[in-house]
């Protein structure tokens, strides 16, 4: 028996580098290892206000995206959270098992209510709770996901350890996956924050669907540090980031790229990321093109997985719910 891997990414602002080399680029690695869910978590991108007509054709671009970088409808299960109706019914459940301390503490929750102040809305409050809820409907053993997500898998086994403890054990407890190089992606303009999907500013993130040129202008003027040299330094972020994308693009250790570059300028470094990041990005591009001209396969497939992950989730849904007294 294969475990189980489940990971999703909200359908919010346009997919970067830095969740592919943070979580997808792992998805496709792991997909042939364990039984993998794999969505599109629309209810966790309401929690940010969002133009009906875009959300709509985000999640098909996303779920296209996911068929692109190689993700495979016969052997994962592919889907949309709202489709499962399951995952807004243990959230709730999930809710009164989830103490308000716990949320307060969610670093995610603060900063967003920092960037999105006038809609701080009950929603993005119990958004890790929706998650603990997406994770533990599959007994998932493992859930590949970027570093600034590693709170809300904590709080998902906590939730999880309570709730088995008060019933009997109903959930398996998931285990985090979280790469040791290019786990937090840095942004290309201020390699102080987090390369973020929703970013207003488009410079800051190499986006899959970037076009060639695009790539190449956001690269040349991702800042670099004073000095010269190519190599990773806790005082020089941006270079640093740089080589982490350029290891963990290229599967290339960050010591022997220090070697390769030695010698050469920043400028001439940034000519061979970009083309190594333009290279990596032509098939998935080209692919995505053609599936996004076939929206019928894309439904298809977003209507059998919703089958399959809606008959496993409803098991542990009714397990929960016999176990709390609901008759
Ligand atoms: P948003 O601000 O729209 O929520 P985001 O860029 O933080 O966007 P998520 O949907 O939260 O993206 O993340 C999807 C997956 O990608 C998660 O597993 C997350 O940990 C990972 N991820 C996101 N940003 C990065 C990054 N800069 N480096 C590495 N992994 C990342
Ligand atoms: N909160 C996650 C997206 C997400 C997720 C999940 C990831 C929602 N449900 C379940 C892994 C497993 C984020 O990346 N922002």
């Amino acid at each position: 028996m294969k475990k189980t891997l489940l990971s999703g990414v909200a359908p919010t602002g346009n997919l970067t580098i830095g969740n592919y080399i943070g979580a997808l680029k792992n998805w496709k690695e792991m997909q042939r290892q364990y039984d993998c869910l794999f969505m599109v978590v629309d209810m966790h991108a309401i929690t940010i206000h969002q133009d009906p007509s875009s959300l709509r054709s985000r999640c098909l671009s996303f779920v296209s995206q996911y068929l692109a970088l190689g993700i495979e409808p016969k052997e994962s299960t592919i889907f949309i959270q709202s489709h499962v109706s399951a995952h807004a019914e243990l959230a709730w459940i999930l809710n009164c098992f989830t103490y308000m301390g716990e949320l307060n503490r969610m670093t995610q929750f603060k900063n967003k209510t920092k960037k999105y102040s006038s809609n701080i809305n009950a929603g993005l409050y119990v958004y890790p709770v929706l998650m603990a809820a997406d994770i533990l409907l599959y007994q998932t053993d493992i859930v590949p996901i970027g570093d600034d997500q590693r709170q809300h898998l904590e709080l998902t086994r906590d939730i999880a350890v309570r709730f088995n403890n008060l019933y009997g054990k109903v959930f398996q407890i998931p285990e985090p996956y979280i790469s040791k190089v290019g786990a937090r992606i840095m942004s290309l303009l201020d390699p102080k924050s987090k390369m973020d999907k929703s970013d207003h500013n488009f410079n800051n993130y190499i986006a899959l669907l970037d076009e060639p040129s695009v790539v190449l202008k956001k690269i040349r003027q991702a800042i670099t540090d004073s000095g010269t040299e190519i190599k990773v330094d806790k005082s020089k972020l941006g270079i640093s980031n740089l080589l982490t994308v350029y290891s963990c693009l290229s599967g290339m250790p960050i010591p022997k790229l220090e070697e390769q570059f030695k010698g050469k300028n920043y400028t001439a470094f940034k000519k061979e990321l970009a083309e190594l990041i333009i290279e990596i990005l032509r098939p998935i591009q080209n692919k995505y093109k053609k599936l996004m001209d076939n929206k019928d396969y894309i439904s298809t497939i977003l209507k059998q997985g919703a089958k399959k992950a809606g008959e496993r989730a409803d098991r542990i849904l009714k397990k929960v719910q016999e176990r709390i007294g609901f008759i």
